[in-house]
């Protein structure tokens, strides 16, 4: 099952700005008139109801969204760039991953539902937000903010009402396939199921679905045998039914076993409700145990039932107290994203420019100031002329003269460098 699997996504530059300017009959330069860039698209993450799982996932692939056009002349804005929406299966769980760990982003669990997982760059401003009485034919435009990049992990986990739980070779399979039309592998040997098996059973009170999750043995939590990956499934179903093989030597330790994986595995795990039934009761040696397994799990404290998945004995009775049970349950709580911090300054509302000296070089730590940087071209005079008028209007060249520059000295901001 392809139930894992890790992706880039990038979402779309911003367009740049256009840096044009009115023709006019006889002016050689009429006013400035470049639009702004258009937004870069966004990648989203949808769920489709067709996509049951990641196996036209590329591992590691990337998926970029479209870069946001330029604007242009006539201050027409750039069309915003096409939004990157990719679909996954209902039940998938997303994760961004960085240095500092994996972060919960989102779960899809419903139809329908939608999350945005990297945001396009804004557009850069075009030439005719630059006008001032003093320059009115500005060469300056922003350019357009990277779209953001991201590490995802993709988790599906499936959505089961009811999971069957147990250990290896009580049974599950044959329940499920008793219980609904679902046609898992059974055996008589461990680890037969190598992953969760589905079914869907109708029951005089509604219809749900039940699960099967192989491969709970001691140590799963830890990752032994198939345990720990199929483990994650099992959070997402609301009650257990939890199968007990008749002709094991000791059914009370068995059970205690497999909830000790769960347990640690996911402590909220052992809240849910469980159903414990003792099965393969059609065995004669079993049958004859019945009054002692209900003494020993009245110990215990634990309400125990019996059934056989071979006869059928039983089946019907369980899956209608199964029914019955999730009808007073209610439904998983959804898990809230983790505040998602995204550098976004309100429009207008930037944040102070900062400027320092290291060695000899004067570093301008500014948002605005690096979108027209490297945007423009920086070799041309007049756009530096143009650029050192833009400066003293923020008055970052006072701070800048208060650290000491002088014509000649080097200047700094982001990846570009010129000369003051
Ligand atoms: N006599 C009898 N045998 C049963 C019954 N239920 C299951 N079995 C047998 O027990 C063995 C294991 O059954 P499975 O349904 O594969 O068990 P499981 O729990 O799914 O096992 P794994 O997938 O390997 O974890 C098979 O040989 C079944 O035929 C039952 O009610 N009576
Ligand atoms: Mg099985």
């Amino acid at each position: 099952m392809f139930d894992i699997v890790k992706i880039k996504v990038q979402a779309g530059k911003g367009g740049d700005g256009a840096i044009t300017f009115r023709h006019e009959k006889y002016v050689p330069y009429g006013g400035p008139d470049g639009g702004d860039g258009g937004r870069g698209g966004d990648v989203i993450l949808k769920v489709d109801p067709a996509i049951t799982d990641f196996k036209f996932f590329h591992n590691n692939g990337l998926y970029k969204a479209e870069r946001g056009h330029s604007g242009q002349g006539s201050k027409k804005f750039g069309k915003y760039g096409e939004n990157l929406v990719i679909g996954v299966p209902v039940g998938t769980t997303i994760y961004e991953e960085s240095e500092e760990g994996r972060r919960f982003l989102a779960d899809l669990g419903e139809e329908g539902e939608s999350v945005v997982v990297a945001e396009g760059g804004r557009g850069g401003k075009g030439n005719v937000h630059f006008a001032t009485s003093t320059m009115q034919t500005p060469r300056l435009a922003e350019s357009g903010d990277d779209g953001e990049i991201k590490a995802l992990f993709l988790e599906l986990r499936l959505i089961a009402d009811v999971g069957i739980i147990g250990y290896p070779n009580a049974g599950k399979s044959s329940l499920l396939a008793a219980a609904s039309r679902a046609n898992p592998k059974i055996a008589d040997y461990a680890f037969t199921t190598r992953e969760p098996e589905l079914g869907v059973v109708d029951t005089e009170l509604f219809t749900f679905v039940l699960a099967e999750i192989p491969g709970l043995i001691e140590g799963a939590s830890q990752g032994k045998g198939l345990g720990y990956d199929f483990l994650r499934h099992s959070t997402r179903t609301r009650i257990f039914i939890h199968l007990i093989d008749g002709t094991s030597e000791s059914p009370t330790d068995d059970m205690v076993k497999v909830n000790n994986e769960l347990y640690l595995y996911d402590p909220e795990l052992l809240k849910r409700p469980q159903i414990a039934v003792i099965n393969k009761i059609d065995i004669p040696d079993v049958r004859n145990k019945i009054n002692g397994l209900k003494s020993d799990f009245a110990a215990v404290q634990i309400p125990v039932k019996f059934m056989s998945a071979k006869t059928g004995e039983g089946v019907p009775e369980l899956l209608k107290e199964a029914a019955d049970l999730l009808k007073k349950q209610a439904p998983l709580p959804k898990p809230e994203p983790e505040d998602i911090k995204v550098f976004r300054p309100a429009p207008g509302r930037q944040p102070r420019a900062r400027m320092n000296k290291k060695g000899t070089i004067f570093y301008v730590d500014s948002q605005e100031i690096e979108r027209l940087v490297t945007r423009v071209d920086m070799t041309d005079p007049t756009v530096t002329r143009q650029l050192r008028a833009f400066l003293t209007r923020k008055r970052i060249t006072q701070e800048l003269e208060k650290l000491g520059i002088q014509g000649g000295d080097k200047v700094r901001c982001g990846q570009v460098e010129w000369e003051w």
